[in-house]
This record gives C-alpha cells, sequence and structure tokens, in this order.
C-alpha cells in the first residue's frame, strides 16, 4: 500500500511552493495569489519534467509495437496503471484511463446503467452534485427507462440521511454521489452510505474529483463499486482521468467506444473484446498525461497525503474566520472543519459573484465565480451564483489574508 501513514512534522510550504513553476509569477502586478485548485490545480515541475522525458526518450504508440520505443511506452503506461491503483489502494486491472471525471461517469452510466439496468429501476444521487455526475444519468435514465431520485442538503450543507433507507429500498440498483462537494466543501460519510447501500444490493459509484486529490482515499477502505477522479486536479496534467470500478462489473459491462486497442477479433460483421481495462480504452491513450499523473502520486504520496488534509483543514479554518470579518459575507457550507474540505463558497452581499471575482483577479487573487456546474444546487441555496475560494497544499496563510485585504476593495468599490 502506498505510504498514507499519518504525518508527524506540519508541511514545508515554502518548499512545496518552490516546486510549482507558476506560482513565481505575478498577476496584474500582484504576486499570483492561486484560490481555485477545485478547477485545476497548478503542476510542480516533478510533474512536468516526467510528462516531457516520456516524449523526449519513449514516445511510441502503446500495446502494438515490436520495436523497442513501443515497448518502453506501453510499459511507462502500465507503470502507470498500476501507479495510480497504488495510489488510491485498489487492484490495478479496475484501472481504466480516460480522459477526466466527466468522461469516467459517463462510461458507467453508459456502460452500466443504461446496458445492464432495466426499465423501471431507479438511481439515487444527491441534490449537490456537479453536472458530471447528474446529466450522464439523466441521459441513461431516459435511454432505459430508469428513474432518478434524490438525497436533498441540509441548509448547513450536509447531505439529508434521514430517508436514506427508503432511497436504497428497491427498485434502487445504484447510488452516485461526490465524496467532497465542490461547491459546499461538504465531505459525505461515504462509509455508512456504502454500508447501507450494499444490505440493499444497491452498487455505490464514488465522484471523488475533490476526495483523492486532498485526502487519503483506500478504495478498499471504502468497499465502493466505481470511484472517478481527474489527475489534473491533483497536479497532474490534463488530459488523464481514472475510473476504478470492480473488475468483475467491467467484465459485465459493455464497451463505451469501439475501435483500435479495445479489441481481440475483428471480422466485417462483428468484433469481440480485448480484456479489462483494455476494453475501455479505444484508440491511442493519452501517454504523456498518464506518466504525469503517475508522478503527481509520487509527489503527493512523498508529501503524505495526511500531512496535506491537515495543512488545507488549518487553511480553511483560517479562511472560514477571515471571511466571517468581512462585512457583508454570507458563507455556504459546513462552519466547522469537521466533515468539510477546502472548498469555501460565499457571497458578498449586492454584489454579483462575478464582479466580486473579477475585483479579487484585480489584485492577483484567483477565484471562481458562476454556478459551479451545479445549477440544481445554487436553486436549493436560492443564489444565482457564488463566489469560491479553494485550497490546496501550496497554499499559504498570508494569501488567505490577502482574499480578506482583497474582499475589503470589494466593500470599499460596492460602499
Ligand atoms: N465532479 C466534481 C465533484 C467536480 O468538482 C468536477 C470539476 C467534476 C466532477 C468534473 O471534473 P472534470 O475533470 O471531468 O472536468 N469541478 C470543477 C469546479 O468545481 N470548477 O471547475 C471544475
Amino acid at each position: 500500500m502506498t505510504d498514507i501513514s499519518v504525518a508527524t512534522a506540519p508541511l514545508d510550504v515554502a518548499r512545496v511552493r518552490a516546486d510549482f513553476p507558476i506560482l513565481r509569477r505575478t498577476v496584474n502586478g500582484h504576486p499570483l495569489v492561486y484560490l481555485d485548485s477545485a478547477a485545476t490545480s497548478q503542476k510542480p515541475q516533478s510533474v512536468l519534467d516526467a510528462t516531457d522525458a516520456y516524449y523526449q526518450e519513449h514516445n511510441a504508440n502503446v500495446h502494438r509495437g515490436v520495436h523497442t520505443l513501443g515497448n518502453e511506452a506501453t510499459d511507462v503506461f502500465e507503470s502507470a496503471r498500476q501507479r495510480v491503483a497504488r495510489f488510491i489502494d485498489a487492484p490495478a486491472e479496475g484501472v481504466v484511463f480516460l480522459r477526466n471525471t466527466t468522461e469516467a461517469l459517463n462510461l458507467v452510466a453508459s456502460s452500466y446503467a443504461r446496458e445492464l439496468l432495466s426499465p423501471g429501476d431507479r438511481i439515487v444521487l444527491t441534490e449537490m452534485e456537479h453536472h458530471s455526475n447528474l446529466v450522464p444519468w439523466q441521459l441513461a435514465a431516459e435511454r432505459a427507462g430508469l428513474t432518478l431520485d434524490f438525497l436533498s442538503v441540509h441548509d448547513d450543507g450536509a447531505l439529508d440521511l434521514s430517508n436514506l433507507d427508503e432511497l436504497l429500498a428497491p427498485p434502487t440498483k445504484l447510488i452516485s454521489l461526490s465524496h467532497q462537494s465542490n461547491v459546499l466543501g461538504t465531505v459525505a460519510p461515504l462509509r455508512d452510505i456504502v454500508a447501507a447501500a450494499h444490505q440493499h444490493d444497491v452498487l455505490v459509484c464514488v465522484d471523488a474529483a475533490q476526495s483523492v486529490p486532498h485526502m487519503p482515499v483506500s478504495v478498499r477502505d471504502l468497499d465502493c463499486d466505481f470511484l472517478a477522479f481527474s489527475g489534473h486536479k491533483m497536479c497532474g496534467p490534463m488530459g488523464a482521468g481514472v475510473l476504478w470500478a470492480r473488475p468483475e462489473l467491467l467484465e459485465r459491462m459493455p464497451p463505451f467506444l469501439g475501435g483500435g486497442s479495445m479489441i481481440l477479433r475483428v471480422s466485417l460483421e462483428r468484433s469481440s473484446w480485448s480484456t479489462v481495462p483494455h476494453k475501455f480504452e479505444a484508440g491511442t491513450p493519452d501517454v504523456g498525461a498518464a506518466t504525469g499523473l503517475a508522478a503527481a502520486c509520487d509527489y503527493l504520496d512523498a508529501i503524505g497525503r495526511d500531512r496535506i488534509h491537515t495543512h488545507e483543514l488549518e487553511l480553511t479554518g483560517h479562511l472560514l474566520a477571515v471571511l466571517e470579518e468581512v462585512d457583508g459575507v454570507e458563507v455556504y457550507g459546513p462552519r466547522t472543519l469537521d466533515d468539510r474540505g477546502g472548498a469555501v463558497s460565499f457571497n458578498v452581499s449586492g454584489v454579483h459573484a462575478h464582479d466580486v471575482g473579477t475585483i479579487l483577479d484585480r489584485e492577483g487573487v484567483a477565484v471562481r465565480a458562476g454556478h459551479h456546474c451545479c445549477q440544481p444546487l445554487m436553486k436549493r441555496l436560492d443564489v444565482a451564483a457564488t463566489a469560491r475560494a479553494s485550497v490546496y497544499l501550496y497554499n499559504t496563510h498570508e494569501e488567505i489574508d490577502a482574499l480578506g485585504a482583497a474582499l475589503g476593495e470589494v466593500r470599499r468599490i460596492f460602499g
């Protein structure tokens, strides 16, 4: 298993920051304060180097060559698969390389829900899902005659589990939910939900886009059936996403895309499929991105995910305190650190979130503003949009103070 042992010394942020070239730049005459890692993280030099080294030293297409480079590229790609599996403490044959979380969830919705479920079967989601964990299920439901139902969200941002057993009863076949909300930061009590779901023979699909980068996540421990995440949110390059699924489920699922690399035999009339997980990897994969993702796993584990998580919670506590001090700021989501991570949404009264984001940018502070691909959650919160600050291992307490000062500027401009 990967080194996710309990961290002892605090994280050395200055050393971490030195690993990220982009953090040296300025924005609008100010040092960059990057508080948008929930959208995508920045990349350390070791990840950039690993991707470069792949192209400079090994580049060839995979799974087809008899030549040396082809074999090296295949080794690099397959060892990246092993590395990612270790990172999430899961069997490697369940790791499918895709582009991102969105593609991974579409694969489950298309090849499992649409193909293997029956009309009338139910899928349960929550009110706080990213569109990536909602729209694919809507498409599958429409095409296969499935129904959707939803866990709701309490005013404090926690999931309302009071009717969980009712929702997991027949005809429910699968529940899919985010481990950590990208808007509210809420962390779902997944172990309890998985245990309850399995008692009802309901499969669990976890959208781990906002958890795998930030805390130790063990598939074996969670005991989930599907887990999706994006390499670009965990210091890896864009273009490498992961679906982990129980291999026996992947065996039963028909292919998602057809083409090269995913077949065993092809005649003009019909084809048979390659083994799992290759059956789901049609066409030339992004080997460079997979290599970078493996380097990102090394990078995060060398620091220690417990240590990263602790650092982020300290920053989040500071962030919540700073936001509370600014006049007219409303924070959405849990106020305590017990069940939350470092994505914090807020609004400044009387100021549109986009204006907040634009003024913060003038001060060099990057936050996201909008509906965060969670329009149903915006409706639940009764807001059109929010501003969102999200922290990662390279952020400092001084940067949180810089956000506070820049919000003071927002207040000054809008009186
Ligand atoms: N699920 C969650 C919980 C997410 O936060 C995101 C991206 C996705 C799925 C989709 O990830 P992708 O890599 O396939 O695009 N979230 C955000 C965000 O909060 N701001 O920009 C992207």
